[in-house]
């Protein structure tokens, strides 16, 4: 292999290799950029270690107004956050093309005068690495090496590393095949065909092995599911599996149990941590809860119910001896969420740190091994992946709350027509129309349906609800009169008696109001 000096400009093949064209650089960066996106996507679902790409897409949604969020995610749905992911990857594959230009530009002045490609590469991935973990994490509000991160910074400090290395290995092997390729390099031969052989080998072995992570992972990739429950009354205790299921994560965190502990402390007369053991080996209580999203629309299927299993968070608190001046409870995660309430909530005798749900342990996805549970609140406030818990000024905000999402949303009352479907087709005989009512924790007194758009409501059966603090299933039979679209809405009334409102709004900050409305085309005899 021959030196590269700074006086080797590309004249004179055959004293020093040239130099690589911008467009050169340019394909070179992209296609390093490619195997550096997979390497995260590797890391992400592999270590469950965040990237820079997850801060990123953080600090996007951190900086994008409230409303435009708000708006993406009620369009996007489900995809939101998997394109969200996507599309920093594919911004980062771009950044990479532009340093492969640079690189095309001023490799030939790199201090060192290294011609292989290998230490090249390594050379380069400590460049990377250090602009990355020295500068761009704490830019980005991971601080210094990652150490203002949720779970392992060493692991940060490694993953990143090892993404350097994806962009930079490539990077400098790459620009020697470019050259080799157009023949202005290399002798043809052995040695050219070789290094072909174990790059292609090495890129080959990391598509490989980010495609298996990446299917591993699928399902972990496509987070925030809704409940799937559609085309019938759904089940009154909703399946582990079919619980809707949302998280600000791309990836949810899998913590560790064995080294887990959950720190109650702050500024408390008694300090202490427990373990899962000793969580679980304290008074516990158990209890039907139902959950909703605050951006659950009117109608949606971000609500579900279980029975939960937990620690009354009373217990705990009152263990720690809080400070009289306490007037808020903070709770901490281990993916950084975090989320506060007043007091009061958090001292209410069926708040609880769960570990259980519906007779199994949480599973992963819905907070592994603990997670707060706190009736009446909106989901934002049941904390998954409980790590810590203290007291917090009054002006603390937690993650949505930074995101223009109230504090202490209370659930408001909501209801949903299961059945019939919305565009269904029924004959003209009796029909089934039935689904679900929910007022958080103020318990539903009454169901009412409507056939004619709102103008007229008659009552409909309520099953007895689980608890206080879940949703009600409701029934009634309507004989359509005659042959056409009828839209049916349904309303709720709560415990204190206050009629669900009319009036429509969207999500965001604190939940949103209507009635559900379904169309019914009726037409035909029964059979
Ligand atoms: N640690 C953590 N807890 C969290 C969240 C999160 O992103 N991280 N999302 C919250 C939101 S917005 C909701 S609606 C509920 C959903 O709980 P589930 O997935 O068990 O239904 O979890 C809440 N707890
Ligand atoms: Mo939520």
């Amino acid at each position: 292999m021959r030196a590269m000096s700074p006086e080797s400009d590309g004249v004179g093949a055959q004293a020093s290799p040239p130099r690589l064209s911008p467009l050169g650089g340019l394909t070179v960066g992209l296609l390093a950029g490619g195997v550096m996106a997979l390497s995260m996507v590797a890391v992400r679902l592999g270590a469950g270690a965040p990237t820079t790409a997850d801060l990123l897409a953080d600090t996007l949604t951190r900086l994008m107004p409230p409303a435009l969020f708000d708006f993406l995610l009620e369009r996007l749905r489900f995809v939101a956050k998997p394109l969200l992911f996507a599309g920093v990857l594919a911004a980062q594959v771009g950044l990479a093309g532009g340093l492969g230009v640079l690189y095309s530009r001023y490799a030939h002045r790199w201090p060192f005068r290294v011609t292989q490609p290998w230490l090249r590469g390594l050379l380069l991935t400590g460049v990377v690495w250090l602009v990355t973990v020295g500068l761009l994490t704490p830019l980005l509000g991971g601080g210094f090496l990652g150490l203002a991160l949720p779970g392992n910074p060493p692991t940060y400090v490694l993953a990143q590393a090892l993404v350097a290395g994806a962009l930079a290995l490539p990077l400098a092997h790459l620009h020697r095949l470019a050259l080799g390729r157009r023949g202005l390099a290399y002798d043809a031969g052995r040695r050219s065909v070789l290094q072909w052989a174990v790059s292609l080998a090495v890129l080959a072995g990391a598509g490989g092995l980010a495609f298996r992570a990446i299917l591993r992972g699928g399902a972990a990739i496509a987070p925030s599911r809704p409940s799937r429950t559609e085309g019938a009354l759904p089940p009154e205790v909703t399946p582990n599996h079919l619980f809707y299921e949302v998280s600000k994560n791309i990836v949810n965190p899998r913590v560790d149990v064995a080294t887990w502990r959950l720190a109650v402390g702050g500024d408390v007369g008694n300090p202490y941590a427990l373990t899962y053991e000793e969580l679980v080996a304290l008074p516990w209580k158990e209890e039907y809860v139902t959950l909703t999203c605050v951006s659950n629309p009117v109608g949606g299927d971000l609500i579900s119910t279980a029975l939960w299993r937990g620690v009354p968070l009373r217990l705990l608190l009152e263990r720690a001896q809080l400070p009289t001046s306490a007037q808020r409870i903070a709770f901490y995660a281990a993916d950084g969420y975090d989320d506060s309430v007043p007091l009061e909530y958090a001292m209410k005798e069926q708040t609880l740190v769960a570990y259980h749900m519906n007779g199994e342990p949480l599973p992963h996805d819905h907070g592994f091994p603990a997670r707060i549970i706190l009736p009446g609140l909106y989901g934002m406030e049941n904390v998954k992946w409980l790590t810590r818990i203290e007291p917090v000024p009054a002006a603390f905000r937690g993650y949505w709350q930074e995101r223009g999402w109230a504090d202490t949303a209370v659930i408001k009352t909501t209801s949903r027509i299961h059945l019939p479907e919305d565009g269904a087709s029924a004959p003209l005989a009796q029909t089934l129309v039935g689904g679900v009512a929910f007022a958080g924790a103020r318990t539903v007194r009454a169901v009412e349906v409507s056939t004619d758009g709102g103008y007229t409501w008659q009552p409909a059966e309520l099953r007895k609800a689980l608890s206080p603090f879940t949703w009600v299933l409701w029934t009634t039979t309507w004989l359509p009169p005659s042959e056409k679209a009828y839209t049916l809405a349904v309303r709720a009334t709560d415990g204190a008696g206050e009629v669900q409102t009319a009036q429509v709004k969207t999500s965001l900050p604190d939940g949103a109001t209507g009635h559900h409305r379904v169309v019914v085309v009726i037409r035909g005899q029964a059979p």
